[in-house]
């Protein structure tokens, strides 16, 4: 029986990626750097200033920017994004999440959110979904981003439970190799042109059911 279950946030329990476009987008316009919702895909999972480095690689002519000025664009375009999520609500957590959500806090595993966002914390407050978490992992102390399995290794570290007894569930192809990376089962959630490398993959939370994750769970 697994122990943990770590959640990813964006596009898991909200779909943020809507917004981290929207500001990304904003931000490399002024920059002069066109980017299209293709490209995003790359972004989802990854961390703010790793994200930053590929829109800025779109464009080599621009040069090589010093740290100073690519920590002033990160804030530049968070401010953007925090403008964007303010009306976050329940209304915007992903369809079948909170049933999951319940039957999960049925049984004994414990609920981690495994989330790159440093604005994690706040988004699952606008959510109402605080109260189900046993542990957040703080993304400002997570060295390495996904893919590497820093993000999930803290969770079950921290709560003193053996990888193998983990599930991470993602929607990022990055994400989904993070959680493999770390010897936990993978459930992807999405395209299978993203995320094959998934133990298991649904098309969306609405087809994602605890039992079923539970029956699939090291098969
Ligand atoms: P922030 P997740 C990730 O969230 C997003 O998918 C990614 O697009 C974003 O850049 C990253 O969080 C960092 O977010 O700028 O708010 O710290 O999918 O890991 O929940
Ligand atoms: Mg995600």
């Amino acid at each position: 029986k697994p122990e943990l279950f770590i959640y990813d946030l964006d596009g898991i329990l909200t779909d943020t990626a809507e917004f981290h476009y929207l500001a990304w987008h904003k931000l490399a316009e002024e920059l002069g750097i066109s980017f299209d919702r293709q490209f995003n895909e790359q972004l989802k999972g990854i961390n703010r200033m790793d994200s930053l480095d590929r829109i800025l690689a779109l464009d080599p002519s621009k040069g090589q920017l010093s740290t100073d000025r690519k920590l002033e664009l990160a804030s530049q375009k968070n401010d953007y994004y925090l403008t964007l999520i303010e009306e976050i609500t329940p209304a915007h957590i992903l369809p079948g999440m909170v049933d999951f959500l319940d039957a999960n806090k049925k049984t004994n595993a414990k609920i981690a959110l495994g989330s790159a966002s440093k604005n994690a914390p706040a988004i699952l407050e606008k959510l109402g979904l605080t109260s189900y978490f046993d542990y957040i992992v703080d993304a400002a102390k997570v060295k390495k981003g996904k893919p590497d399995p820093e993000t999930f290794t803290a969770a079950a570290d921290a709560l003193g439970i053996d990888y193998s007894n983990c599930i991470g569930i993602e929607d990022a192809s990055a994400g989904v190799e993070a959680v493999n990376r770390a010897g936990m089962f993978s459930v992807g959630v999405g395209d299978s042109a993203h995320l094959s490398h998934a133990d298991y993959l649904v098309e969306d939370t609405l087809k994602l059911k605890f039992e079923d994750v539970l029956s699939q769970f090291h098969k």
